[in-house]
């Protein structure tokens, strides 16, 4: 019998028979967009689920980004990082910005405030932070620089669902923070996303702007878009709410059995989180070290021989891509990018199918 493959995720999804129930009743008040009874009450789900003041449903996490931008108004430059995906700062093309590129720092991968804070010109508006692997950026610190140069700050909190540091939610921080339901995030609706908001006026702006900027029927305040969730994402999101706990302690159990087998493997670094109260395991990055034995490439490239689709998030650096292709160097960045491999996790990942990846790292030849 043919082997089955591994990838780096799979969507964890509910029962079919209780998705098939919010179907019926989608069927029968044929109400399947615009704000339906399923958004709204999601959207009331999310902020007691999240522990946040207001949550604006979206079509994906991308287009959120660029919402949040236009929401806040942002201009001319804004800081961000080099270690993220490609849409992070692709928001900022699709809003006329400059991304001003700053490193990284070497022990949590995110945003490097000395660096932010050398980077500052009178052009500069705001800080795009990503929080990488759902590891927390160093929010004290950024909020600080923020308040002192008088500059908005959006965190891309893609990776973050359900992640906690030191004061409660991480997505508390910042002016607004963006959430992605991606298949391949630990909490997805399909596609989807959400715009965490502090104050009624931005939430009400982010609304508009999500639906074309309409009012009424007969006023449009905004040049507006389209980036609505449907009521097929929303009704999927409650349920995915009722069985969130219960994959993250899955993906706790995996991240702690990686870490056991995987730490005395010479050359081989397990990702550790940083000022992380409450974690989601959404990825479990390892960094190949030269003394392994093998490239990274190499490694990664057995494992895929092996059927391990891992990936190597994030290589190359948004920075390297030739759309961007930035003169300024970005060692920290680079040196990780060059090394990392996220290995699979997500809650039906079989022990044996860990073991094997284990063991495919172990034997070096
Ligand atoms: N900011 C950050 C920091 C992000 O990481 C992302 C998205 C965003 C913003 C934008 O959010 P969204 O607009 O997407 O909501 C994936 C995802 O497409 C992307 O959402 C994600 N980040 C990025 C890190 O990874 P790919 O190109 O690696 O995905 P793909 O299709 O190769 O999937 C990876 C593996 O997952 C597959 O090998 C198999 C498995 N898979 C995937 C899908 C789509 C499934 O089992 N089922 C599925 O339906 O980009």
């Amino acid at each position: 019998m043919k082997k089955k493959n591994i990838y780096v995720t799979k969507p964890s999804l509910p029962d079919l028979k209780t998705f098939t129930v919010y179907l019926k009743k989608i069927w029968d008040n044929k109400i399947v967009t615009n704000n339906g009874p399923f958004h709204r009450k999601f959207e009331d789900s999310l902020c007691k689920y999240l522990d946040v003041p207001f949550v604006s449903l979206l079509s994906n996490g991308t287009i959120g980004l660029i919402l949040a931008l236009r929401a806040l108004d942002i201009k001319k430059e804004v800081i961000t990082t080099p270690y993220s995906f490609i849409a992070t700062s692709n928001s900022l093309i699709w809003n006329n910005i400059k991304p001003v590129f700053v490193d990284v720092c070497p022990n949590t991968f995110n945003l490097d405030p000395k660096k932010i804070k050398a980077a500052i010109t009178p052009n500069t508006t705001a800080i795009m932070p990503v929080h990488v692997y759902g590891n927390p950026c160093d929010v004290d610190e950024i909020d600080l620089i923020a308040k002192k140069n008088n500059l908005k700050v959006i965190y891309d909190a893609s990776h973050a669902f359900g992640v906690e540091c030191h004061c409660g939610s991480i997505l508390k921080h910042g002016d607004l923070s963006i959430l992605s339901f991606h298949a391949t995030k630990t909490f997805n609706t399909f596609e989807g996303g959400a715009i965490i908001s502090k104050n009624k006026e931005v939430k009400e702006k982010i609304d508009k702007l999500k639906n074309f900027g309409i009012i009424n029927e007969t006023v449009v305040e905004e040049f507006g878009i389209n980036g609505k969730m449907s009521e097929f994402n929303a009704a999927l999101g409650l349920l995915q709410l009722k069985q969130i706990d219960n994959d993250i302690k899955k993906r706790k159990k995996i991240d702690i059995y990686y870490r056991n087998k995987l730490n005395s493997v010479v050359g081989i670094t397990c990702f550790s989180y940083t000022n992380m109260k409450k974690g989601n395991y959404s990825y479990f990055p390892i960094l190949v070290e030269d003394n392994y034995g093998l490239t990274r490439d190499q490694l990664y490239y057995k494992l895929r021989k092996n059927g391990i689709y891992a990936r190597r998030y994030f290589f190359p650096l948004i920075t390297d891509f030739k759309i961007y292709k930035s003169k300024s160097s970005f060692n920290i960045a680079k040196k990780i990018s060059n090394k990392v491999i996220c290995l699979p996790i997500y809650p039906e990942l079989k022990i044996k199918s860990i073991d094997l990846i284990i063991k495919i790292i172990k034997n070096k030849f």
